[in-house]
């Protein structure tokens, strides 16, 4: 009884079959998206690999045919699996669980439209990708340049996104006003939390878009100001970071400690740390361009200490989540210091990957506090380090646990019975091992001075890269890439076998997997803690964030703008 779910929400009303029917369809289709990017995405990843492990295999008659360089191929492996594949995977994912949560009526036909227009986007975008046309690499700093059409796929990607959370925001409100008086349901809470963080966030690209590089690229301006671009890409460039993260706690938090046998440890502490996020996430973007000149060091100072502080909520999800497995574990019979780990439930690939995923997450967020200190920071900026780090952050704590959660997602909105499980639970232990593997040999040629975005295999100088004795970290680093490889192949067999089967049954047989709470946010505003009350007016918070960004945003970009030096475009490859 201890595990009793809480499917039936207090103050939700059910979805009519109809809709609940057409929401799981809509929602299948962003997941799946987001799963082809992110399986070509991944095909991509073992030939950079290949190359920091010294082996140059874009020489091939058939790579040749299908990518002109070698950084042709990273923008698609940047743009596929960090930009597209996880705003699609999330854009589902938080439409989805809001929705079914709050049950309150939703437009299915703007639902529609919404996963449309991502699409139509992300195609849009995708041609000149494909053509060789816009390779600028995910960041897209100018003056690279770039056909108009790649700047405008993206943005009308992104446009999509905030429709979404015109949507979910609205379905809140909605729900506000019928349930006057009462806690928002906290899955619910993280959700629109998060989506108000990404609305703040996005603000600078979208400026940066319509104002600089659209009109650039269309040959109405004669150039643009490459720090003034940068700016505001990071601007969105950092909290994106956590757009791709926080979707991944909102399962950390709620359903991995059913899914592991133990309760959810506390809701008011939850609603802190995505508070936390929303007012703190944005401030930060310096921290990426510490070498950058003409920016004033007080500022760049200023959002270092906001940077420490950002990742307070982070460490209050590592004890959190932490005591929620320790809780599982003991439950099912584990005991003393660290033997409890061991009576996790092993045997289930969605909970090892998500636990695997925390683990990574472990390095991957002390290594980023690391790159926050503008002290430690000019010895791996720039450097291979750097896709060290977020290979354990994104690429591991965020793509690990989307896989982990598809195993159960798509059951559920399929009604298809999940095919070799045995091999999905090799597959995540292979993308564990291949990524800490991989961390540890770019890490590691990062501190020996190896650059990042290097064709480094094909270098006329060997000798230069030599001298840096990092041959074991780059046979670490190719072997990692093997690893990956076979990782990526046995996940996406799982995945696609499971998706071309019939469905079998309804999708509720794998229902949401709601954790029971210890310490509950209650359901009454009037006799909630104050932490809970405090946390509630959402839209408030978010305004109170907005004017904490323009504070430490407009003394860095009022003076680019005085000097304003428009830079011609260039392309490289
Ligand atoms: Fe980062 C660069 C600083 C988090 C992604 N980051 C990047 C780039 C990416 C990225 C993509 O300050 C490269 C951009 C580019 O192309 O140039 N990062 C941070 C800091 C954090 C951080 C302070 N990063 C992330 C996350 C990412 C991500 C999350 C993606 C999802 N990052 C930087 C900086 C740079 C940077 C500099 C620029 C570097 C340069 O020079 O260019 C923090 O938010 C991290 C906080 C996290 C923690 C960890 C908490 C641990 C948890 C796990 C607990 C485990 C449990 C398991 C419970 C403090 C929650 C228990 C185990 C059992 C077995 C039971
Ligand atoms: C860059 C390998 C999966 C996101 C890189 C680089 C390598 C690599 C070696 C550095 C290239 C360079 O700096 O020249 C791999 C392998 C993967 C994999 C072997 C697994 C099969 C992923 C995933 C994500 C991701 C799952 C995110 C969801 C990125 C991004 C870059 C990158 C954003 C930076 C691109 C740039 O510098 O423009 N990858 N990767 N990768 N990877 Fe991965
Ligand atoms: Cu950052």
């Amino acid at each position: 009884t201890r595990l009793r779910g809480l499917a039936a929400r207090p103050g939700s009303t059910a979805l009519d079959a109809a809709t609940l029917a057409n929401l799981k369809k809509v929602t299948q289709y962003y997941i799946v998206t987001a799963f082809l990017a992110l399986f070509i995405g991944v095909m991509i990843g073992p030939l950079q690999a290949l190359n920091y492990g010294g082996v140059d295999l874009y020489n091939l008659p058939i790579l040749r045919n299908l990518i002109q360089s070698y950084y042709q191929g990273l923008t698609l492996h940047g743009v596929l699996n960090a930009l597209v594949f996880t705003q699609f995977f999330i854009s589902g994912w938080m439409l989805y669980l809001p929705a079914r949560e709050l049950g309150v009526g939703l437009n299915m036909k703007f639902a529609w439209f919404t996963y449309w227009m991502m699409t139509a986007g992300l195609l849009t975008a995708a041609v000149p990708l494909l053509m060789n046309d816009a390779t600028v690499l995910y960041t897209f700093y100018p003056p690279l340049e770039g056909s108009p059409v790649f700047y405008i796929g993206a943005a009308v990607m992104v446009a999509a996104s905030l429709l979404v959370v015109a949507q979910v925001v609205g379905m809140w409100l909605r729900w506000k006003r019928e349930n006057p008086g009462r806690v928002t349901p906290i899955v619910s809470f993280m959700s629109v939390a998060t989506w108000l963080m990404w609305c703040l966030a996005s603000l600078g690209l979208v400026v940066e878009a319509l104002a600089l590089l659209i009109p650039w690229s269309l040959g109405l301006t004669s150039g643009v100001d490459p720090l003034l671009a940068r700016t505001l890409f990071w601007w969105t460039g950092h909290p994106i970071v956590y757009f791709w993260v926080l979707p991944a706690y909102i399962s950390w938090y709620a359903f991995l400690p059913r899914q592991a046998g133990g309760r959810m440890i506390s809701e008011p502490l939850t609603r802190l740390a995505f508070v936390m996020f929303l007012v703190f996430s944005v401030p930060v973007g310096l921290h990426h361009q510490y070498a950058d000149p003409n920016v004033n060091n007080t500022w760049k100072t200023i959002h270092m200490f906001l940077t420490f502080l950002v990742a307070v909520p982070s460490l209050l999800t590592a004890f959190s989540v932490g005591a929620s497995l320790e809780d599982a574990a003991r439950h099912r019979g584990g005991s003393g210091l660290v033997g409890w780990i061991r009576h996790l439930n092993w045997r289930d690939a969605g909970m090892t990957a998500q636990v695997l995923a925390l683990v990574s997450f472990i390095f991957g967020g002390a290594g980023g506090i690391l790159n926050a200190s503008l002290a430690f920071s000019p010895v791996v900026h720039n450097t291979a380090w750097i896709p060290g780090h977020f290979h354990i952050t994104v690429g591991t704590a965020t793509t690990l646990s989307f896989m982990g959660i598809a195993l159960w997602f798509v059951p559920h909105l399929t009604g298809k019975r999940l095919a070799s499980p045995k091999l999905g639970l090799t597959s995540v232990w292979l993308w564990f091992w291949g990524m800490m593997l991989f961390a540890l040999g770019m890490h590691w040629q990062g501190l020996a001075g190896v650059p990042r975005r290097a064709h480094v295999s094909a270098t006329a100088q060997p000798a230069v890269y030599d001298a840096m004795h990092i041959a074991l970290p780059k046979l670490f680093t190719a072997v990692s890439g093997m690893i990956l490889f076979a990782a990526g192949v046995a996940f996406f067999w799982v995945l696609f076998r499971t998706l071309l089967s019939p469905r079998v049954e309804d999708g509720e047989a794998t229902p949401v997997p709601y954790s029971p709470v210890l310490s509950s946010a209650g359901t009454d505003l009037a006799t909630a803690s104050t932490l809970v009350k405090r946390t509630e007016p959402l839209l408030a918070i978010t305004l109170f964030a907005l004017v904490l960004v323009l504070i430490v945003y407009l003394p860095v970009i009022g003076p680019m703008i005085a000097n304003y030096q428009a830079v011609p475009g260039q392309r490289l490859w």
